[in-house]
């Protein structure tokens, strides 16, 4: 898919004309909470994005460090040593195929970019273009979407103790400023992408009350991307379970975040969440069948 084609079914996936996109998500980390150590050969991270995409993967998200609750920051070098070939390896394995890279880094993204040089990338910045100074107006400079995500505090410490007077009303206030300095910064319209940011400085209450109140963040009027998958407060719906058994509330989550007007769905689980998908829209394109004729 080209840049142009993606950003036309983000946008169309907005307007409800469409299914969610699905993005399917490759850590090439050895401590990411779900696949850590997976993905870390290029050859592995090829394999897993060949795989996602025969099973219906619409982009592929590639991170090379792990911002799960309490995970301490790599250095730039290291993020970039990860990432690159990585990149590489499954850009030649599946020619044609959108790419979202999921870092907070100015110079990780600027060299993704270099690397692959009239190859479109997604910018996936959990920081919001928050925390590499550059950030803004390297974004600007790139023709591809633009995700910014809300989180409170860094990924070290945003747990200990989230704070909020509204949250629905407080993360749409954020994200709406924080579209609105991205324009200011040159970023066009059209390739902003907001994200809640579920899990990120956030207790269970906190999640559920923004997925629920999704359409707060919709109103806004930018497509948004929601990444619920396998995430800690499935298991604590669900006696405490580990990531490894969160499947069913994963798929639980992405179909509502759709359902409430999510365009993008950020899953481990490809394979499922498309088959998810797939029954929800045949069920709601179903029509009652004219009465079968007497033999
Ligand atoms: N969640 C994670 C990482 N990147 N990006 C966006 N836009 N939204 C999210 O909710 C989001 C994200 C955390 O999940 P994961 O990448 O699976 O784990 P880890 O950070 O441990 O690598």
């Amino acid at each position: 898919m080209n840049p142009d084609a993606l950003l036309h079914a983000i946008h169309a996936a907005a307007d409800g004309t469409r299914s969610p996109l699905v993005m399917g998500i490759i850590n090439v980390t050895p401590d990411s909470f779900l696949d850590g150590g997976l993905a870390l050969a290029p050859d592995a991270a090829a394999a897993r994005a060949v795989q996602m995409l025969a099973e219906g993967a619409d982009l592929i998200d590639l991170g090379a460090e792990s911002t799960r609750p309490g995970s301490l920051p790599v250095s730039e070098d290291e993020e970039s040593a990860r990432l690159l070939p990585a990149l590489a390896a499954v850009s030649a394995a599946c020619p044609g195929i959108m790419m979202s890279v999921d870092t907070r880094r100015a110079g990780v993204m600027r060299a993704a970019a270099k690397m692959l040089t009239g190859q479109s990338l997604v910018w996936n910045d959990v920081s919001g273009l928050r925390f590499s100074p550059e950030s803004l107006a390297l974004a600007a400079g790139l023709p591809g979407p633009v995700v910014i995500m809300h989180a409170q505090g860094d990924p070290q410490s945003m747990q200990d103790n989230p704070r909020y007077g509204d949250v629905v009303a407080d993360v749409a206030c954020w994200l709406e400023n924080r579209a609105e300095t991205a324009i200011r910064a040159g970023i066009v319209e059209r390739r902003i992408v907001l994200d809640p940011g579920i899990g990120f400085g956030k207790r269970l209450d906190h999640n559920l009350a923004l997925l629920r109140d999704l359409p707060a963040i919709t109103a806004l009027g930018f497509p948004v991307l929601v990444g619920a998958s396998r995430k800690r407060f499935i298991g604590a719906l669900d006696s405490g379970c580990d990531a490894g058994q969160r499947l069913g509330g994963s798929i639980a989550a992405a179909m509502w975040a759709g359902m409430r007007g999510a365009s993008i769905l950020r899953v481990h689980d490809v394979r499922e969440t498309v088959q998810a998908l797939k029954v929800w829209h045949a069920v709601a394109r179903a029509r009652r069948p004219a009465p079968d004729r007497a033999e």
